[in-house]
């Protein structure tokens, strides 16, 4: 599976605008994969707007990923879903969207991202790497070290980091056994910046 080096996912409260948007000016950019994060929504109102980003990344010929909702995900012919401990199993999710799916999972701890490698994922996720306020109630943070870890645990199976990466940190991030980093505040805090912002991470 292609796994970008920058991974960025969308926050409609962080930049006060539509998922749309921020696809639209990711792409701008060059993202190539982008997950849709919504954590207040309604469905309603998160099915059309996870449709609009859809029709965005499929004319930029990106991937788009969808955070907990497998439903929506389904509903709309998004590109996979990104699960946390507490959503659907990935094994239901699987079942559900097919082999095609890009599932991705997410783990806090070396323990957890050695038994994600017994599901039917394509990567696994592990942080927060360094503390962040983008996230409510973030589990511990896992630091270099424990991506090192991680690394060693899950052999060359696809893993992406997450979690207070920014442009300081995250050439470390990827030196240190990630093949992605995935990144909102670190792209999306400057809403008028995002498109330069992307760019600046993949062109150093
Ligand atoms: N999961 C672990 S940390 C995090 C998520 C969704 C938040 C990442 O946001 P930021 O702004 O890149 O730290
Ligand atoms: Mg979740």
């Amino acid at each position: 599976m292609f796994l970008p080096k920058i991974y960025p996912i969308t926050d409609t409260k962080l930049t006060q605008l539509t998922h749309a948007e921020q696809v639209k000016r990711l792409t701008k950019g060059g993202a190539e994969f982008i997950q849709l994060r919504e954590k207040y929504a309604s469905s309603a109102d998160f099915y059309e707007s996870a449709k609009e980003a859809l029709e965005i990344t499929r004319m930029n010929d990106a991937k788009l990923l969808i955070n907990d909702r497998v439903d929506i995900a389904l509903t709309i012919n998004a590109d996979g879903v990104h699960l946390g401990q507490e959503d659907l199993p990935p094994e239901k999710a699987r079942e559900v969207l097919g082999e095609k799916a890009i599932i991705g999972f997410s783990t806090h701890s070396i323990e957890q991202a050695k038994e994600a490698l017994n599901l039917p994922i394509n990567y696994i996720a592990i942080g927060p790497i360094f503390a962040t306020n983008t996230k409510e109630k973030p589990d511990d943070v896992v630091g270099i070290e424990g991506l090192r870890k991680a690394r060693k645990a899950v052999g060359d199976f696809p893993l992406v980091a997450i979690g207070g990466i920014n442009f300081e940190n995250y050439k470390d991030v990827l030196k240190s056994g990630a093949d992605s980093v995935a990144i909102i505040s670190g792209i999306l805090s400057e809403a008028n910046k995002i498109t330069q912002n992307y760019k600046k991470y993949i062109s150093s």
